[in-house]
């Protein structure tokens, strides 16, 4: 019955891209390089945190964000670029150019990092920011010749390690965890930063300009990657960035949606056609709050958006360090986020320590489902989801000279295309053995095509899986399910939004497109949530004080497994 006679010719066929990526690559190697003038660009990817689709300002959003606008401004907007939902398997996909379940969903076996090929291919490798893989490993053991941040998933950003004299104990995620953190190939557990203006977002670019000051004019090209851990709770920002926002959500979600959409439709990042997806129903009717709640969830969204904020403001200091360097002509910018924002929390979010308001070192708060919607608009769902409010990510790319200025792109792109790209771009080798080990050839596409003003061509389908959601997307149709629920069919041209589910009217695609998932999950090693349990079902759910059923608190045990998803009432 199968499609494919055996894994080879699958991966071959799904590819589509294999004979692209892997033979020619030393003909690419000769020519080094995409511009044609022999000269490799340096290479800067810089990734966002459980941020929405819509937060920032050049994809709708009411955030400031100068920075990041402005490489939309003189570069290429991505409106259909997809992640894995969630923080293990995007990085995964991101750094090896494999589907997740390829490398051991984190674990990076049979896999080549984008750091070690690129550092066979003569760039410099550098890394700042949150590593976050199920391995044990640190970025020097993968590829990275300078690393400094976060080893796990998330963490307090003004003290990640243990309470400083004069200060309270830092608000925490599990109250006697330990984060692990690195420096080059030292380990710290714990980390404790001497400094009490210590800021995540700010520490990863301080070490980000230091990185760019030693290696920046040097003769090698560099690679550097810039893994912010914002916006992901906790909900911690600077006073100063707060009181810019505070007081402007008082009106609720409702209208900060449809200004957003509004925004959008004139940009032309979405289309028309596409219905806003109606508020959550989870999401309460905001008239029926009590000013106290519309208070706490104003300075909520308020944090939220300071965060993002301080994400511009450190991003427009790479870009003047760049520009100041005089390497901006030569040097490749990507920015994207590794989700979907998040519903973690239930409506109102939650609050670790309690008693303690959101916002400063000794708080440990999310930002809750509300706001969430807000920030995926206009799709439905969220992180770990793999409707299109979980899986959708903004991308912007910036190259001088390559890459037309204030251009947008409706090709279809995923997580899985960044590697090939970056090899294209650098002329570099994706191998075929690595560490005695076989490397499956890369699944997805370069798109430098696209960076140049064109197209794709027919990229052949794309698949998801994690924990219990599954999803597929060929051409204009994708389906989509979660747990055991049947498949849902949409047409994504006339329907990006998921709201009129075709599986009934055309059950042939829906079998047919289920037939190659099953496929691909066999191949690639996938969980078949439909098949039962994993790790992530069955697990504690709370209710809110309305009563209805919450997604569950963050795990006491890792963020790994908090899955932070509602499968069974979410529908
Ligand atoms: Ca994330």
């Amino acid at each position: 019955m199968a499609r494919f006679a055996n894994r080879r010719e699958f991966i071959k066929i799904v590819a589509g891209a294999t004979a692209t990526v892997s033979l020619p690559f030393a003909l690419r190697a000769a020519k080094a390089g995409a511009t044609g003038d022999g000269k490799r660009p340096n290479i800067v990817l810089m990734m966002a945190d459980d941020m929405g689709y819509s937060d920032l300002g050049c994809y709708g959003g009411e955030i400031q964000t100068p920075n990041v606008n402005s490489l939309a401004q003189r570069g290429l907007r991505f409106t259909h670029f997809y992640n894995n939902a969630k923080c293990v398997p995007t990085r995964a996909s991101l750094l090896t150019g494999l589907y997740s379940q390829q490398s051991g969903e984190g674990r990076y076996r049979n896999c080549v990092t984008i750091a070690e090929a690129l550092k066979a291919a003569g760039y410099r490798t550098l890394m700042v920011g949150k590593w976050h893989t199920s391995a044990g490993s640190i970025p020097t053991e993968r590829g990275f010749d300078r690393s400094y941040g976060l080893v796990a998933g998330c963490c307090n950003y003004f003290n990640p390690g243990e309470q400083r004299p004069g200060e309270p104990a830092p608000g925490r995620k599990v109250v006697d965890g330990v984060i692990k953190w690195a420096i080059d190939d030292k380990v710290f557990r714990p980390y404790t930063p001497e400094d009490r203006k210590f800021y995540t977002t700010d520490a990863f670019t301080d070490n980000a300009l230091k990185y760019l000051d030693q290696y920046g004019r040097a003769t090698e090209p560099f690679f550097l990657y810039v893994a912010f851990n914002a916006p992901h709770y906790p909900l911690h920002a600077w006073p100063e960035d707060v009181a810019k926002y505070r007081g402007k959500y008082m009106d609720g979600p409702d209208p900060v949606r449809k200004a957003r959409l509004e925004r959008q439709l004139a940009m032309g990042i979405i289309e028309k056609q596409w219905a806003l997806s109606p508020r959550d129903d989870r999401s309460p009717d905001w008239s029926t709050l009590d000013a106290a709640r519309k208070d706490d969830e104003d300075l909520r969204m308020s944090i939220y958006a300071a965060q993002i904020d301080r994400v511009d403001q450190n991003v427009g200091r790479i870009l003047a360090k760049i520009k100041e360097l005089g390497i901006e002509e030569n040097t490749l910018i990507m920015f994207l986020s590794d989700n979907g924002a998040t519903s973690e929390g239930g409506p109102f979010g939650f609050n670790m320590v309690e008693g303690v308001k959101p916002g400063g070192l000794d708080s440990y708060a999310s930002y809750g489902l509300i706001w969430g919607n807000a920030s995926n608009t206009p799709f439905r769902k969220y992180k770990s989801y793999n409707h299109e409010g979980g899986i959708s990510t903004p991308l912007i790319a910036r190259w001088p000279g390559v890459i037309k200025p204030n251009t947008m792109t409706r090709e279809v792109g995923h997580l899985i295309d960044v590697m090939p790209t970056l090899l294209d771009v650098a002329g570099g080798k994706y191998p075929t053995t690595f560490k005695n080990e076989t490397i499956p050839p890369m699944q997805g596409k370069s798109l430098v095509p696209v960076l140049k003003g064109g197209t794709l061509g027919d990229r052949g389908p794309l698949f998801w899986q994690h924990s219990s959601e599954k999803a597929m997307r060929e051409g204009k149709w994708k389906i989509v399910a979660m747990g055991q629920a049947p498949w849902e069919l949409y047409d994504m041209e006339a329907d990006r939004t998921e709201l009129r589910d075709l599986a009934k009217q055309d059950s042939e695609r829906v079998t047919r497109m289920a037939a190659m998932w099953d496929e691909w999950a066999k191949c690639v090693g996938a969980h078949d949530p439909a098949k039962g349990s994993d790790k992530h079902r069955g697990r504690k759910q709370s209710k809110d004080a309305g009563g209805k059923t919450n997604p569950p608190a963050p795990s006491r045990t890792g963020d790994k497994k908090n899955d932070g998803s509602n499968k069974k009432s979410d529908k």
